[in-house]
């Protein structure tokens, strides 16, 4: 049996598990990894400009690929705690990510060491697993089990911590004697599906909730087909979004109180039967759960078994991965539609497209400063269907939920559940390194983009371009629209007077400069004719330089974003779209004028 260094069998363990790069920041308990990282000589390192950022480069890293599984390292101490944040975005959106911590020597762990801190202690609430390996001969035990914990049911992130001297100790160990672990992942029966079948035939206005989990089972193919036999609707949750394209007829749009459409909204109330598939009833989806389930029927199919009832009883509850009961329910419904007993959803289907065509919101406003509105029409004119967009939280955030479109699995990025500050730039530096091929659009408000602004060296330093929309306000905008309701504006303004870029006229921060300071382009619009041309620019400099390119686009301080905190109950701040030219870019829109109204 060879004998190595247990750093140098973990390394090889995780090339046997397919990773091919690792993201993260070295320090003084670590280097025994980068040691064997560089002698091993296969997996490529992208060095972070600050420990979060790699934990969430990352998380956009696996969420890009099926199967992919970002790793994030750090040293012992203040980089564990760093990436806490990322640990907590990725359990909360089910996404694996596997992050490595040096340690203090083992003898000294109760010595209050330097940079000793219990980090398992810490990021035990978000991970599935987080141990700190105190046996070199348990090395390899423990990569194994971690790989197997983060691809089995529920995915989720892993932490192992690993003491200088673990690292250090030489071991036996045969790489070709290594095997990973079987993955488990739970699997519908054809009697629950005959009877989740049974209800639909039973209903008269079905639904079905696609939701992140059928992204991460690599299922959106199955997830059409089943709503193309049965002719049924479909509403992509906020991570499930772009498991079926957006102008598919079957796409009924979002529902929810912030990343929905008003047609998602009304769909999901005049429906009366909802099966969900791979999602968890987020809040911000639901809403009050009494005005989400009163009148309708509920199946619920999730992977993870406390996720059922967990928000609410469903009628018919079944543990399975989505795949899995996405093939049984495929299988089911051909063969009811050979034996001629599915039934007409015709007339349902008309009524949800025509919803889908007619209950719009404006886009097409010409003010100046910009309002946001615009922003997204100009995108979606400037971005092809296999465009992969990565976001996280904001007024920006939900209004690209509400006017961008989607048309394929995995290019819409979002931390969903957790929705940290900063995440956006260093999530979409991880997309760009697992696909180099497909162009990444990142969209950010002011203060998302500043939280780990300086990400963008480690994008111009690794030539890893890609287009970062910045839509300033110069506010910490939601926080300011949710302050309405205390009656205040208080600690949410971002303006000041740049006394070294005056042009930037009281909004703060010059952008642009920041951004050519750490080596990317960067351009600025204010008006909104500039914007089309801004993001054509944006695409040559990219291909041009490789380089990260911003645009920043200076839009006007306050506009209310449409929300509400029922999904009967959205609040709308502009004026509705009444003709095709009000949203030209909404899908089905140039059908506006021939309109029927709906009441
Ligand atoms: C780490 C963290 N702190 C605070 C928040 C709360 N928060 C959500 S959005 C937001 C303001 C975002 O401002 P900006 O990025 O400029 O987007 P805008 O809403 O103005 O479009 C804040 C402070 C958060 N999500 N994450
Ligand atoms: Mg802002």
């Amino acid at each position: 049996m060879p004998r190595m260094k247990a750093i140098a069998a973990a390394v090889q363990i995780l090339q046997r598990e397919g990773v091919r790069h690792a993201f993260g920041v070295p320090g003084a308990a670590i280097n025994p990894f980068y040691a064997a990282l560089r002698e091993h000589g296969t997996i490529d390192h992208v060095l972070a400009r600050h420990v979060e950022a790699a934990a969430h480069m990352a998380e956009g890293y696996t969420r890009t690929r099926a199967g992919n599984i970002g790793v994030c390292v750090g040293t012992s101490g203040p980089a564990g705690t760093d990436m806490i944040t990322g640990l907590y975005s990725a359990m909360a959106d089910s996404i694996p990510i596997l992050c490595l911590t040096g340690q203090a020597p083992t003898a000294r762990l109760h010595k209050e060491d330097f940079q000793a801190v219990d980090i398992a202690a810490i990021a035990g609430p978000v991970t599935k697993l987080a141990t700190t390996v105190l046996e070199p001969a348990q090395v390899p035990g423990a990569f194994q089990q971690a790989f197997h914990l983060m691809r089995s049911g529920r995915p989720g992130p892993v932490l192992i911590d690993l003491p200088f001297d673990v690292q250090m100790t030489e071991i036996a160990f045969d790489i070709d004697a290594y095997e990973p672990l079987p993955v488990h992942k739970p699997a519908a029966s054809r009697a629950q599906i005959d009877k989740a079948m049974d209800m639909l035939a039973a209903a008269e206005r079905p639904l079905i909730v696609a939701g992140g989990g059928i992204v991460n089972a690599d299922a959106a193919d199955l997830l059409v087909e089943l709503a193309e036999l049965l002719d049924v609707p479909v509403i992509p949750t906020l991570m499930g979004w772009g498991v079926i394209p957006d102008d598919h007829r079957l796409m009924a749009g979002m529902a929810g109180l912030q990343t929905a459409q008003r047609y998602g909204n009304a769909n999901l109330l005049a429906s009366d039967l909802v099966l969900g598939i791979g999602n968890r009833w987020a809040n911000r989806h639901t809403g009050g759960v009494d005005t989400y389930t009163r009148g309708r029927r509920f199946i619920h199919v999730d992977i993870e078994p406390t996720q059922i009832g967990r928000i609410f009883d469903p009628d018919l509850g079944i543990v399975s991965d989505a795949k899995a009961a996405l093939r049984l329910l495929v299988e089911a419904a051909r063969e009811r539609r050979d034996a001629g007993r599915l039934p007409d959803r015709g007339a349902w289907v008309g009524q949800c497209a025509e919803r889908k065509r007619t209950m719009l919101r404006r886009t097409h406003f010409d003010d100046i400063p910009i309002k946001p509105q615009r922003v997204y029409e100009e995108m979606n004119r400037a971005f092809g269907k296999d465009t992969r967009y990565v976001s996280t939280i904001g007024l920006s955030q939900i209004a690209g939920g509400q006017f961008l479109h989607v048309y394929r699995p995995r290019h819409w990025i979002n931390a969903g559940q957790a929705g940290p500050l900063g995440w956006t730039l260093p999530a979409a530096l991880g997309a760009c390194v697992a696909d180099p091929e497909t162009t990444v659009v990142a969209l950010s408000g002011d203060y998302d983009f500043q939280f780990l602004i300086e990400e963008l060296a480690v994008g111009a330093q690794f030539n890893l371009p890609y287009i970062h929309v910045l839509v300033n306000n110069s506010y910490l905008g939601l926080i300011r629209q949710a302050q309405r309701a205390f009656d205040i504006d208080y600690c949410v303004q971002l303006s000041f007077d740049n006394v070294n870029s005056p042009e930037v006229g009281g909004y703060g921060v010059d952008h642009v400069k920041v951004a050519e300071g750490m080596g990317c382009k960067a351009l600025r619009v204010s008006e909104p004719a500039e914007i089309l041309p801004a993001l054509e620019e944006a695409k040559k400099l990219m291909a041009q330089h490789r380089v990260p390119v911003v645009v920043e686009i200076i839009l006007e301080r306050v506009t209310n974003i449409s929300m509400g905190t029922e999904i009967d109950n959205i609040v709308e701040f502009e004026e509705l779209a009444a003709r095709g030219e009000d949203a030209p870019t909404a899908i089905g829109a140039l059908d506006l004028e021939q309109m029927q109204f709906l009441d």
